[in-house]
């Protein structure tokens, strides 16, 4: 069945200049690209976004590099898009990452981790109505 899951191309990806082929991976892969702006986070935004983790020892820091730049959110579309797009990015950790994931190829540590991705459906509802309305998802 086809899912939807929001996506993001982190501060530390786009800074590097690294969001085009991200992008390219994205496409290579059969995602459908239904959404996709630049957002730049404000440090409230990204503890909204982030909620889920208020409590983790890294709250603090991971909201205050999720608002030090722009950053690329989007809405991919595949069957099992929340698995498929995890798959993709590999593990947290960029040294635990598989080869030929996103994370293992352009994550820097465990935080500047590149990408983002929802970790169910349910959770991909939420943070995808975080970033668009309705009517940007025709
Ligand atoms: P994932 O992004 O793989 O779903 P989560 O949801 O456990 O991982 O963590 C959310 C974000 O918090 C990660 N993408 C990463 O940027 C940051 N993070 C997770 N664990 C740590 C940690 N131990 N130290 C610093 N930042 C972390």
């Amino acid at each position: 069945m086809t899912e939807r899951t929001l996506a993001i191309i982190k501060p530390d990806a786009v800074a590097r200049g690294v969001s085009g082929k991200i992008i390219a991976r994205i496409e290579a892969e059969g995602f459908a690209i239904r959404a996709m702006r630049r957002v730049a986070l404000s440090k409230k935004d990204a503890e909204g976004f982030y909620a889920v983790h208020r409590e983790r020892p890294f709250f603090g820091s991971l909201t205050a590099f999720m608002s030090s730049g722009p950053a690329i959110a989007l809405v991919l579309e595949a069957p099992e898009a929340v698995k498929k797009w995890r798959q993709l990015m590999g593990a947290t950790d960029p040294a635990k990452a598989d080869p030929g994931t996103l994370r293992k190829e352009f994550a820097e540590s465990i935080e500047r981790n590149a990408t983002h991705g929802s970790d169910a459906p349910e959770t991909a509802a939420y943070e995808i109505g975080y970033f668009f309305a309705g009517m940007e998802l025709n």
